[in-house]
């Protein structure tokens, strides 16, 4: 799958995903990660991104056209299997179905937001969806993006090790927390590893890493266990 980011913050993007597993699908040619400057489709002298909103209001938004041509340069042709999300805090909540979905796509383009918003236009007739990553306030969508990114690049064919398939994850199909972990040593500053974990009786481990998963659901996470 390829991944397109336009952003007005290239430089943001170099690092957080240069590391561990999505270095390694880069490197294996399972991803691609193509960054785009938004001010690259901007036609003026001072290559202007943004403007007053009408109405009045406090700060920017974010102006339709060079997002609008951005967009229709990088594919010239839309395709069903090419989908475009703008990443904005009045998104939709994304979670790990939504990732689900979207790992389908041959192609996304993630379009991060900056300022106080984006020309409404674009959520309208140029993004497939509009999608949150959580209801707080960022300072823009590029942390949002890159999100977004390792969420749904970890669920292509191949870019897990057996160890880690997303089948078992947390979020999986099951709809509870991961087990609590345990490493040595078995005392540490008179904390003891659950006894139960140490007996080697591996039926009486699986029964208490499910009824542990469902006690800390319950207490940190009872929004996952509410039937609806
Ligand atoms: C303080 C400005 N807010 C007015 C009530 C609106 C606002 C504009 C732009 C809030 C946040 C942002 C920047 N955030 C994002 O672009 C963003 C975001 C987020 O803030 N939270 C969760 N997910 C996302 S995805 C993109």
């Amino acid at each position: 799958m390829t991944f397109h980011i336009l952003t007005i913050f290239p430089e943001f993007f170099h690092g957080p995903l240069d590391h561990g597993i999505i270095q390694r699908a880069r490197e294996s040619g399972r991803i691609g990660i193509e960054i785009h400057d938004l001010r690259q489709w901007t036609r003026d002298r001072h290559r202007t991104v943004d403007d007053r909103p009408f109405g009045g209001g406090e700060g920017m938004v974010l102006k339709p056209e060079p997002l609008f041509e951005a967009v229709e340069s990088i594919w010239p042709e839309r395709t069903p299997d090419r989908r475009v999300i703008l990443l904005s805090a009045q998104g939709r909540k994304f979670d790990q179905a939504r990732a689900r979905e979207l790992a389908r796509a041959k192609e996304l383009l993630l379009i991060c937001g900056r300022y106080e918003g984006v020309d409404e236009r674009v959520a309208e007739h140029l993004a497939d969806e509009e999608l949150s990553i959580g209801d707080f306030v960022l300072s823009g969508g590029e942390l949002a993006a890159a999100v977004v990114i390792d969420v749904v690049a970890r669920l292509q064919e191949g870019v897990l090790g057996n160890q880690d398939s997303a089948v078992f994850e947390s979020f999986g199909e099951e709809g509870l927390l991961d087990c609590p972990q345990y490493t040595r040593p078995a005392e540490f500053r008179g904390w003891k590893v659950p006894e139960t974990l140490l007996s080697g009786n591996h039926e009486a481990i699986r029964k208490w890493r499910r009824s542990a998963a469902i006690e800390k659901t319950a207490r940190l996470r009872p929004d996952l266990l509410q039937v609806s």
